[in-house]
């Protein structure tokens, strides 16, 4: 096998990366080449990301890989999911997309419940109901009589969006489509009964590919601009989860995901699409994976409650991780819990004030310092995997022997601690850079260095390092269970 270089771009809600993946030997090694903030953006109530500045740190990245001379055979880009750009006839993007963090969907679900019922559209997709699914966002815009939608001729999802900055080219990534609840994922087409809804023709979105297509070669402005020459552009799994999950180190199925960052995706992988009344009752999602496999998953609020709480905490001392997880280790055990995917922890004004109210609606101890915050979000995170864990454990076609967690937050051992305890199976932790990894394979795969999934897991799983944390403790985390189910309240 000869060594080859892969540019992948990770983006995530709060940050993006552009990363140098080098596949060698059978063997993979990552080198971050630019790091950057991501930003939401606020104007006048609705909040928006900046695609042009994304844009332009792709851009940067690939001028560093153009001044250090390092051959690439080719660029993938993966990205949080449901958002997308509408672009008019002329080709020109119409404004800066919506973010799913815009309020303009609350409520949305509900009204569209009243043409077609929730269980028929759940029926259709087996996607999980979230008011910020394209679906609703669409739906949103078309009631608030928006004036991109009438001039819109292309809907780009945002990965789509990027490479087609990066080609001029138009494709509709399949995984990333997933996300929206606009495709049927048995016929895997997108579902006519919603376009109707929508009053959207199905050529408002490109042709459907899978991950490892070629979506066109760079630019010739991207060219000029880089000094790069006609690098191809890959269509990688355009979802950061289904990139993330495909990296997942596991020598044999019986396992499950945590793919842990802003948001914590739990879930198992299938080979088909597990769609029925008990799927619906539990709200679970059946996302595109790679190799045509189904990510039969909960979307969870993940680390956003510890990153926004991080943010106000800023404003009078900077705490790292380090000291967050060090203090939550001191404050006391089960004191307060929430559960974090409760609507109120969406995108409050003040992340610390709703879960102080969370807990002092629900007659708990109201957590002050920051030390006590951080530990109820830990243990009401562990708490909610178990319960998911639960659901998943009824319906797997399989016995789940152990909980794999990826991403970012696969690096915060006391939360795999209070994961192992909590769950009452292994946590194997790691890799925490899974999404970039996926997204490299992929683009290997695509350039023939690779051939299967399987084989992707296994040169992982030779690469790199994963930490186990085995259960400990079950009678004091099995009350610590009960205390959560007490309080485990939708809306507050
Ligand atoms: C994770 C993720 C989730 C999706 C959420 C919003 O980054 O892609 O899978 O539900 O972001 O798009």
């Amino acid at each position: 096998m000869k060594n080859t270089s892969f540019f992948a771009v990770d983006l995530g809600a709060t940050s993006g990366r552009t990363i140098l993946g080098m596949v060698k030997e059978g063997s993979i090694e990552l080198r971050e080449l630019t790091r950057f903030q991501n930003n939401l953006i606020e104007v006048n109530g609705h909040f928006y990301w900046d695609i042009y500045a994304l844009y332009h740190e792709i851009i940067n990245g690939l001028n560093q890989v153009s001044k250090e001379k390092i051959p690439i055979a080719s660029i993938g880009v993966d990205t949080w999911g449901v958002d997308f750009v509408c672009v008019g006839k002329d080709g020109e993007i119409l404004r800066n997309p919506y973010s799913y963090r815009d309020p303009h969907t609350i409520g949305l679900p509900e009204e569209l419940f009243k043409r077609i019922p929730r269980e028929d559209i759940y029926q259709m997709t087996g996607i999980q109901i979230m008011n910020f699914n394209s679906l609703y966002q669409l739906a949103a815009m078309k009631k608030n009589s928006s004036s991109v939608l009438p001039v819109t001729d292309k809907i780009l999802f945002t990965p789509d969006a990027l490479s087609y900055m990066l080609t001029g080219e138009i494709v509709t990534e399949y995984t990333i489509a997933s996300t929206s609840q606009l495709i049927n994922p048995i016929k895997k087409e997108f579902e006519p009964v919603l376009l109707e809804l929508l009053e959207l023709p199905r050529k408002t979105f490109g042709k459907l590919v899978y991950p490892g297509t070629k979506v066109g070669i760079l630019s010739k402005s991207v060219q000029m601009q880089t000094g790069l020459s006609s690098v191809p552009v890959i269509a990688v799994a355009g979802h950061d989860t289904a990139s993330a999950v495909a990296a997942v180190p596991a020598p044999d199925k019986n396992f499950a995901y945590l793919s842990s960052g802003t948001w914590s995706l739990m879930g198992i992988e299938l080979e088909q699409p597990f769609i029925n009344e008990e799927s619906f009752k539990m709200n679970f999602t059946n996302e595109g994976g790679v190799e045509g496999t189904t990510r039969f998953m909960k979307t969870i609020c993940g680390m956003w409650l510890l990153e926004r709480c991080r943010k106000e905490w800023a404003m009078v001392a900077d705490y790292s991780y380090t000291d967050l997880i060090e203090a939550a280790m001191k404050a006391p055990a089960f004191r307060s819990l929430i559960n974090p995917d409760a609507s109120c922890f969406a995108n409050p004004v003040s992340m610390i004030e709703a879960i102080k109210h969370y807990c002092k609606t629900t007659e708990q101890a109201v957590p002050e310092t920051y030390g006590e915050i951080t530990r109820c979000i830990f243990e009401s995170l562990a708490l909610i995997y178990r319960y998911t864990l639960e659901n998943l454990k009824r319906v797997a076609p399989f016995s789940i022997e152990r909980l794999h967690v990826i991403g970012g937050g696969s690096k915060n051992n006391l939360l795999n601690s209070f994961t192992a305890n909590a769950l009452g199976i292994k946590v194997v932790a790691g890799p925490s850079e899974a999404t970039a990894i996926g997204n490299i394979m992929l683009q290997a795969k695509a350039a023939g260095v690779v051939s299967s999934i399987q084989q992707m897991r296994e040169m992982i799983c030779a690469s790199i390092d994963v930490n186990v944390f085995e259960p400990v403790e079950k009678d004091i985390w099995d009350e610590g269970y009960v205390a959560f189910l007490k309080v485990f309240r939708e809306n507050i």
